[in-house]
């Protein structure tokens, strides 16, 4: 292709879906990616689309300029265009405005074939989709789940603000291990060894104890060896962390968080939902909170025995998705063993701490619940679960310091957006997702 146009002093008036009937006969300067070309002969038929939506081009042939003929002659799917025009109200276009150009340009090319069609008439499995991601992206519904992304981060930032956190920045360089061992990532770290960090668990904990409630949006990195449609190696946590509270609180400001982002973005992504399919309902409350002993009991009622102690496996949670469609329900109670080393067990009951998790039908939403802040039995915690108090010295200094009670939870975002836009695998509400087979694009 001959050489691009420059953009000299065009600008945007409107974003294709700005453009309304009403406003028949302006004058608009529009830019976006040529989605279709239909070759009427007499007329041609350009659907322009931007990050907002459609909108149709039409170009009479015999009354248009012979510059103009010879630009669109030379257009092909996913060009970047400009077009200035005038608009037109007509009913059987595509929202019932058109767009009748007077001038475009030709600002980028795009080299056929294509990887990937984001008409999306042509069906591609999800791994052709993510080698294309760009392409992918552009699609309706690319857009719109990470536009309900944008929108569940706001709602997010909007509430945690509204209930007094402050926002924080924690190290994503580590020394050492937080989740456990297995899931790290070790990497060069000058002459030392570090890691890439699985949360923020031990630097917010210790922020409470001198800004009481605090939370973070950032990723994680976890070294997930297994193939499933719900882990990545990098993810996106919503953390919460508040000094003076119990896990009953946290799990309270939970409950009021997620209906918060529902509604949220049922009032936002009203288009974005109806692209994606869904009806997104506000879920009442309160979530069913069971018990791990009474989730055990209600598996085992239907043939599935989990030995007391262990987490639920993978039929366990398809079971209880498949009682739960659609719902978020708490599981609270858990056996210490089965929790991190951080999680107060219960008064009265060791064997069980003040854990809990946030489920939707299968999904493992979030875990958090009250913390240990008595150094004593934080270094018994560590032994029992063979660490050693030494590599976390620095962590228990802090307690030395006057550490508050506290609790908080971690909320894999990811994981949330799956919830509310009805995706199966996470892949697909991750703008470049990491696993176990893919580190590009
Ligand atoms: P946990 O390990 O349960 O808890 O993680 C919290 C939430 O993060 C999300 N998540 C993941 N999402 C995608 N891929 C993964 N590999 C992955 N791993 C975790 C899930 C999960 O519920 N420090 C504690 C939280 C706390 O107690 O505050 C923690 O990390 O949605």
């Amino acid at each position: 292709m001959e050489g691009l146009d420059k953009l000299e002093g065009w600008r945007k008036t409107h974003y294709t879906t700005e453009i309304t009937p009403e406003m028949d006969g302006e004058n608009v300067t529009v830019f976006g990616w040529v989605h279709t070309i239909r070759d009427l002969g007499g007329i041609k038929f350009i659907l322009l689309a931007d990050r907002e939506g459609i909108i149709q081009l039409t170009i009479p042939v015999k009354e248009a300029e012979p510059q103009l003929l010879e630009k669109v002659e030379r257009l092909r799917k996913q060009c970047v265009i400009g077009v200035r025009g005038r608009v037109r109200a007509y009913e059987k276009a595509h929202r019932g405005v058109e767009i009748i150009p007077s001038e475009i340009k030709i600002l980028g090319v795009a080299e056929h074939p294509l990887d990937l069609d984001p008409t999306g008439r042509i069906p591609a499995d999800l791994d052709v989709r993510l080698n294309a991601r760009i392409l992918d992206l552009r699609r309706p519904e690319g857009l719109a789940i990470f536009k309900i992304n944008h929108h569940v981060l706001r709602a997010v930032r909007d509430f945690l603000e509204g209930e007094g956190f402050l926002e924080v920045q924690t190290p994503k360089i580590i020394a050492t291990a937080t989740e456990g061992g297995a899931a790290l990532f070790p990497i060069v770290y000058f002459d030392r060894e570090a890691f890439l960090a699985q949360s923020p668990q031990l630097y917010k904990e210790q922020l409470t104890s001198v800004f009481e409630k605090v939370y973070e949006v950032a990723p994680y990195f976890r070294a997930e060896e297994s193939r499933t449609v719900r882990h990545v190696a990098e993810f996106t946590s919503i953390d919460i962390e508040m000094a003076f509270a119990t896990v009953e609180d946290v799990v309270d400001l939970l409950e009021r968080l997620i209906v918060y982002v529902v509604a949220y973005v049922k009032a936002k992504c009203a288009s974005e939902l109806e692209t994606l399919k869904v009806n997104l309902k506000i879920p009442p409350t309160p979530f069913k909170r069971y018990t791990y002993d009474e989730v055990l009991e209600l598996l085992a009622e239907r043939g599935l025995k989990i030995p007391w102690g262990e987490d639920i496996p993978t039929p366990g949670l398809r079971m209880l998705g498949s009682l739960h469609p659609e719902t978020y329900y708490f599981i609270l109670d858990w056996p210490t063993e089965s929790k991190p080393f951080y999680i107060k067990p219960k008064d009265g009951n060791p064997k069980l701490c003040e854990a809990f998790d946030l489920m939707y039908g299968m999904l493992e939403l979030a875990s958090g619940g009250t913390r240990i802040h008595e150094k004593g039995l934080l270094v018994e915690r560590l032994k029992s679960q063979g660490l050693s108090p030494e590599s976390f010295k620095h962590h228990l200094r802090v307690f030395d310091y006057g550490m508050p009670p506290h609790a908080g939870w971690g909320l894999g975002l990811n994981r949330l957006v799956m919830a509310l836009t009805g995706r199966e695998n996470i892949r697909e509400c991750i703008l470049f997702p990491r696993d176990r087979d893919r580190l590009t694009p």
